[in-house]
């Protein structure tokens, strides 16, 4: 222990509670013992570099390439994305991945190239491999987007995990995105970004790095074209990212790098190639559809950690309907759980739950519960119990329970890397469907364990089942959290056939949309908390997990109302739109901001449910098509470099561009508008784009444009849909998809396809069917034909 570290358990000590405190301490202790007892020192290594290639072997979708010191097999596959590992390493098997892997593209053969390099052609993408095992991804018209040089790997001379780099170059206009949930993004700028995922312990900024979720995924943007890049290991890995430079006048481009280096697993990856929306499309055929959220999700949700008693829920939701406010859902955090333990009630302060549950539900409001993934260590407590019978819990090398320390006091956790343990894990939220509860918010699953020093999460040494392959913690830390996600939505799936899952979860991986989505953890109350927030819920996005949003008014403090009526107008207009803060921070209710902030927030609340069947089919398009609600404005326009610059802004869909504001003493803010005509969607004042204009940003709202031609699908006075539709330009045509989903069942409703074009001098919308174009059966009202 050095001085920083006894400086922060005697914090530890006095911050928790002398009793808590300490066993943090020794917490603390008992981790850093295990990992000198269970991890062998890494001791002298080995480098290690391919060498020049020996032979070749052509097989289907591509072949092997093998060089002196290792061996490169590369598949094209038939979904569009290439497959490459070195090492023998194969696609399978993998946490990120939705099933096995696609079948390769018999189309695409392994031929030889200049000066000794081999190439695979396929459809979208051209890959070379140079005779030393440089790989280039290229364009089909040739343009090198990615250029890896040879890997270089470690390997401890006395067995054990290889270390291993991949240097990478990228054109020097390239813009990188993704990594997960990224504070500072969602451009990536200039820095070392690691991949472990972490509790910060505090309520983050944009400075904070990492946070909850890391992903090995970049999401890379240039004038030649995008390409998503993703190294499928599970391990501690840091990617240092350097933007490139153009020269100006006479002088060289400096290309932009990616330095990925992971602590293990395999070099393997899959790079997919060609526009945004296609790049996702085949990231979620790869790593899953996006989970659809029930429709009543997609409303207003309200948390709160310390409602301390049902009384207080009632409370808060007749203020809601005192004030005129749309509801969706209200969360239960910890404080309701019967001594801090998971799947239990305080039966004394809430004693009505199912009861409360059950008038909320007639009233279109659903409980939502915190579930943290930590057992209370304690013979008589039911699911320490019922787990020990199962063997559930994560084990040391030696055989004994690894023990950390959370709100319940000491506690085991779950393996949620075996298959048995997931399904026993799955079976007990039958007692939170028993108590109302129609939504799970999976908390602490990096996993915490609080530490007077060093990390907060399991010892490195811990032993995980891994499917049955046997693994420890370094590998399995960053798909914990996946794992949970998948027993509770095989748990739900199971108990609830004929319901859609709900669950959203603060930790996760690759592939964390197939059972949920995110809130993105705990954001510092401030404005820089405010972009923060932004940022993830953007960069999420193009990791492929869709359904994110922030702690409205931020997770630790008091904001102040103009703060907190910003964020709350961004928040309406993100995916998860809930209101939520810790124990100790001020109030959240939008009627505890005073009259005029009451009044703004009910605007939006009420554009929120009016927008619902908008969000309903963007949360279907998400499903089918991988294509995130919330979209970098550069989304339509990758090419567009200012607005690949443009990070306070963003599209919703296809129809709207939301410019929330982000500064204080707002009034008015410059828009990057993409090329096309944009509506002011409360003036309709008409603008062109691309240009960049100033628009009002009055406290009563953020500007929000609909682009001309579209057909947004919206909630009418009578509940029922209508048609909002955008006049296009003169001489222009527009259009839109509606799905409408009215039940939160798995029927696949059918998407209708709506055109919009100038008749003489009308505007007309048709619907485009399977007989041709015919008129909607929907109401239709058309805006923007007044003003210039
Ligand atoms: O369960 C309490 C909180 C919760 O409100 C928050 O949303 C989580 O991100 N939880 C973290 C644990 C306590 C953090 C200090």
């Amino acid at each position: 222990m050095d001085g920083r570290d006894l400086v922060r358990s005697v914090k530890a000590v006095g911050s928790t509670g002398a009793a808590q405190g300490w066993r943090t301490v020794r917490a603390a202790w008992r981790r850093r013992r295990a990992d000198v007892a269970g991890l062998t020192p890494r001791g002298a290594e080995r480098a290690r570099v391919p060498g020049p290639v020996r032979d070749v072997e052509p097989g289907p979708g591509g072949g092997l390439m093998r060089f002196a010191r290792s061996e490169l097999r590369i598949v094209v596959t038939v979904s569009g994305a290439v497959f490459w590992g070195w090492d023998g390493a194969g696609p399978e098997p993998s946490y990120a991945l939705a099933g096995s892997s696609p079948e390769p593209d018999q189309r695409a053969v392994l031929e030889p190239d200049k000066d000794g390099a081999w190439r695979v052609v396929a459809e979208r993408v051209t890959v070379v491999v140079s005779r030393h095992g440089a790989v280039e991804v290229c364009t089909p018209g040739g343009v090198t987007l990615r250029h890896d040089l040879p890997p270089r790997w470690w390997e401890p001379v006395g067995g054990g995990a290889a270390r291993w780099l991949q240097r990478s170059e990228v054109s020097a206009d390239a813009r990188f995105f993704g990594l997960g949930g990224r504070a500072s993004g969602p451009r990536l700028r200039d820095g070392t970004y690691r991949l472990w995922n972490t509790d910060p312990g505090h309520a983050f900024g944009p400075g904070d790095d990492p946070l909850y979720i890391t992903m090995p995924v970049q999401m890379v943007v240039a004038d030649a074209g995008t390409h998503l890049m993703f190294h499928d290991s599970t391990w501690d890995g840091r990617v240092t990212l350097r933007e490139g430079e153009e020269g100006a006048g006479s002088g060289h481009d400096r290309a932009g790098t990616s330095e990925v280096r992971m602590d293990g697993g395999p070099l393997r990856c899959w790079v997919m190639v060609g526009t945004p929306a296609r790049v996702l499309h085949t990231w979620a055929s790869l790593t899953g559809a996006p989970a659809l959220p029930p429709a009543w999700a997609l409303g207003h949700h309200h948390a709160r950690w310390g409602f301390g008693s049902d009384q207080e829920v009632r409370r808060i939701v007749l203020g809601y309907h005192e004030h005129g406010l749309p509801l969706d859902a209200v969360h239960l955090d910890i404080d309701h759980y019967d001594e801090h333990q998971v799947f239990t009630v305080d039966g004394e302060r809430f004693p009505k739950l199912p009861v409360i549950a059950e008038e909320l539900r007639r009233d279109g409001i659903r409980l939502v519960s915190i579930v943290d993934p930590a057992v209370k260590a304690e013979p008589g407590n039911a699911v320490y119990d019922s787990g020990t019978v199962e063997d559930a819990f994560v084990r040391d090398s030696k055989g004994r329970l690894v023990r950390g320390v959370v709100w319940p006091g000491e506690a085991v956790y779950p393996d949620f890397t075996r298959a048995r343990v997931r399904r026993w894990w799955g079976e007990l939220y039958e007692e939170r469907l028993a108590k109302g509860f129609a939504g799970f918010w999976h908390d602490m699953n990096e996993p915490v364990s609080f530490a007077a020093f060093g990390e907060s999460t399991l010892p490195r040494s811990a032993r995980h089942d891994m499917e049955g392959r046997g693994g420890d913690h370094r590998e399995a830390h960053n798909v914990y959290a996946l794992g949970m996600a998948r027993a509770g939505y095989e748990g739900l799936r199971e108990l609830t056939p004929l319901e859609r899952p709900f669950i959203f979860s603060r930790s996760g991986w690759a592939g964390m949309q197939r059972y949920g989505g995110t809130w993105s953890g705990d954001v510092a109350t401030g404005w820089p908390g405010l972009r923060a927030s932004l940022s993830l819920v953007v960069g999420l996005g193009l990791c492929g997990v869709p359904y994110s949003g922030p702690d409205v008014g931020g997770f630790d403090g008091s904001p102040s109302p103009e703060l907190y009526l910003r964020w709350f107008q961004l928040g309406a207009y993100l995916p998860l739109f809930r209101t939520h803060a810790s124990l100790r921070a001020g109030r959240r209710e939008p009627w505890e901001f005073g009259a005029e902030v009451l009044e703004h927030a009910r605007v939006a609340l009420v554009e929120r449910r009016r927008l619902l069947p908008y969000f309903v089919t963007l949360a279907q398009l998400a499903h089918r098509t991988g294509a995130p609600y919330v979209r970098p404005v550069w989304w339509g326009a990758p090419e567009d470099r200012a607005l690949r610059d443009c990070e306070d802004a963003f599209l919703l869909g296809e129809a709207l561009l939301v410019a929330p504001v982000l500064d204080p003493g707002t009034g008015r803010r410059a828009v990057q508008l993409p090329r096309g005509r944009w509506y002011d969607t409360v003036t309709e004042q008409a603008y062109d784009g691309p240009a960049q204009v100033l628009l009002d940003a009055p406290l009563s709202r953020i500007p929000v444009l609909a682009r001309a031609g579209a057909v947004i699908p919206v909630r009418g006075d009578d509940g029922g849909l209508e048609l909002e539709v955008w006049a296009p330009a003169r001489g222009r045509a527009g259009g839109g998809l509606v799905v409408p989903d009215s039940a939160d069942g798995w029927d696949e409703p059918e998407i209708e396809r709506y055109v919009t074009r100038w008749k003489k001098k009308r505007v007309v919308v048709e619907l485009d069917g399977r007989d041709g174009l015919s008129e909607p059966s929907r109401p239709v009202r058309v805006r923007g034909l007044g003003r210039r």
